[in-house]
């Protein structure tokens, strides 16, 4: 009987404490953030977030109540109930506490998390660095919550900032099109791995998807179909607008992209003017590249092109456009050269700053410029002889269009097949010789879209490839490494099917289950 007794209480001890590492974990140390932060201490107990939880934020810094409503909202979404948001002169002594950072410590993009018992303290070096500090926050909880259960944050110290200033992807939308709302969802992805840059190509061949008021054609026209034939679409305006507010809410700027001279079919099928013999091409929905130019020597196409640049440029806020310049075949190389040459001087006049693919460094390279390293080792090498930053987007490591193995359906495999490790395990500054890591500006993957025409098939190709990357623009070099990184990323497969999110489970990584 006395041993019963003794085996019962061992049973529900055991299960309390089955209970307790299982739900309630108090090690901050032992939490899987990506990116990885430069420094986390745990202090080993418990904040207890519950629906009397108040958001503070310290007065004056108006952007942060933004930011304090999407934290409120996420935790509202986990707990079922909302929690409040209010505006204080002081940090409060209990609750959750946002601020800008009063002396220069913390570098822009840089935060100060500090959990203790009754506050958690978010200081931002700028109010993006407050909102990676509230996205780090959030990777301290479980991916969902069963009703009525606590929420737990372990207590300690994050104290972080990134290596790059430029973390990014590329969103392909015209080869095939995606809709507004497909781009806020792809633009939430990249928020809550601390990514702050979406480039989009928004021209191509088989598309134009932007409108331009001054050359309504091209959305009519060029904007009509896409690769397979489908029907296309395009973003008016407004809606760029709102894509552009979406992500500015989110700290990430939109990086336009209109591609030029070559890759501009569908500008060629709106207009026959821009032809060199004055007719207009028909419409294009194959995947062949290197077939169609501007002309380089007939003076509507700098007209054009001027439009074009100006009304972009004044929907979009950030300090870039790039204007492509990848893969012109059809263009000869002096007429290329001083094509780009051209348009450098076009993009420079109405403020922004240059980047275009790597093949664009064959021209002279403006203050400023950057040249997206995709291919060539000697395009990229010559750019940074003339001056230019290097964005790297190595084909081989960084496209989200390459399959995973010779049996994944979706993408192409020009550049190889890209497993998550093989993904992750590089060096951004060490892709081309005598590179300088002040020379890179940051780190871009991108997905092309001639094989995937829906949100469900870019999830498949960006995830969990996508969190490697930002990774890699965020962590140091040194403080990364893929048998360590694959045991974090194995705990984000249940975040990945809390958010609905289509998945490659790669037989790499040890999957939580
Ligand atoms: C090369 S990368 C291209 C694109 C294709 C891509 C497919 C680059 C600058 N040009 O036009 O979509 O390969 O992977």
């Amino acid at each position: 009987m006395r041993l019963r007794s003794q085996f019962m209480l061992l049973g529900v001890f055991l299960l309390m404490f089955g209970a307790c590492t299982e739900k309630v974990q108090t090690d901050l140390a032992k939490t899987a953030f990506i990116p990885k932060p430069v420094s986390v201490t745990a202090t080993g107990r418990a904040f207890d977030i519950n629906s009397s939880s108040t958001v503070f934020v310290h007065e004056g810094a108006d952007h942060l109540v933004n930011s304090a409503k999407f934290l409120a909202d996420a935790i509202g979404h986990l707990t079922g109930s909302s929690v409040a948001v209010e505006t204080v002169s002081d940090a409060p002594a209990k609750g959750i506490y946002l601020s800008l950072t009063a002396d220069d410590k913390i570098p822009a993009e840089g935060y100060k998390l500090s959990i203790g018992e009754k506050l958690i303290s978010i200081e931002g070096g700028d109010e993006a660095g407050c909102f990676y500090g509230i996205q780090t926050l959030l990777q301290t909880l479980p991916a969902t919550i069963t009703p009525g259960e606590k929420l737990i944050v372990p207590t300690g110290a994050v104290s972080d900032a990134p290596v790059y200033s430029y973390r990014g992807v590329m969103l392909d939308v015209a080869r095939h099109f995606f809709s507004v709302k497909d781009v806020k969802r792809f633009i939430d992805f990249l928020a809550e791995y601390k990514m702050n840059t979406l480039h989009m190509h928004l021209t191509d061949d088989q598309g134009w998807r932007i409108e331009i008021k001054s050359w309504p054609k091209l959305i009519e026209v060029g904007g009509s179909t896409e690769v397979g034939g489908g029907k296309g679409g395009f973003y008016t305006q407004e809606q760029y607008k709102d894509i552009v507010a979406y992500a500015a809410e989110h700290f990430i700027t939109i990086v336009p992209e209109v591609d030029m001279p070559g890759h501009t079919n569908a500008a060629l099928a709106s207009y026959a003017e821009l032809n060199a013999d004055g007719k207009a091409r028909d419409l294009y929905t194959g995947i062949d590249v290197g077939f169609s130019t501007f002309d380089a020597h007939k003076e509507v196409t700098y007209k054009f092109i001027d439009d074009v640049v100006r009304e972009v440029s004044a929907l979009s806020p950030g300090p870039y456009f790039h204007l492509g310049g990848d893969e012109s075949h059809a263009t000869k190389h002096d007429d290329y050269v001083y094509f780009v040459n051209r348009v450098q001087g076009i993009v420079q006049k109405y403020g922004k700053q240059i980047i275009g693919w790597d093949e664009i460094a064959n021209a002279d390279m403006v203050k400023g410029a950057a040249v997206q390293f995709w291919a060539d080792a000697e395009n990229t090498s010559l750019g940074l002889e003339k001056g230019a930053k290097v964005l790297v987007s190595p084909a081989s490591r960084a496209y989200m269009d390459m399959k995973y193995d010779t049996t994944t359906v979706l993408g192409l495999k020009w550049a190889g097949t890209i497993e998550v490790d093989h993904a992750y395990d590089w060096q951004p500054d060490t892709v081309v010789a005598k590179l300088t890591k002040e020379q890179v500006l940051g780190v871009e993957a991108p997905l092309w879209s001639e094989t995937i025409t829906n949100l469900n098939e870019l999830e498949y190709m960006v995830f969990p490839r996508l969190p490697g990357y930002a990774e890699i623009g965020w962590t140091k070099n040194e403080d990364r490494n893929w048998d360590e990184y694959k045991v974090r990323l194995s705990k984000f497969g249940k975040r990945f099917e809390a958010q609905g999110v289509n998945f490659y489970r790669s037989p790499l990584v040890p999957w939580e289950e």
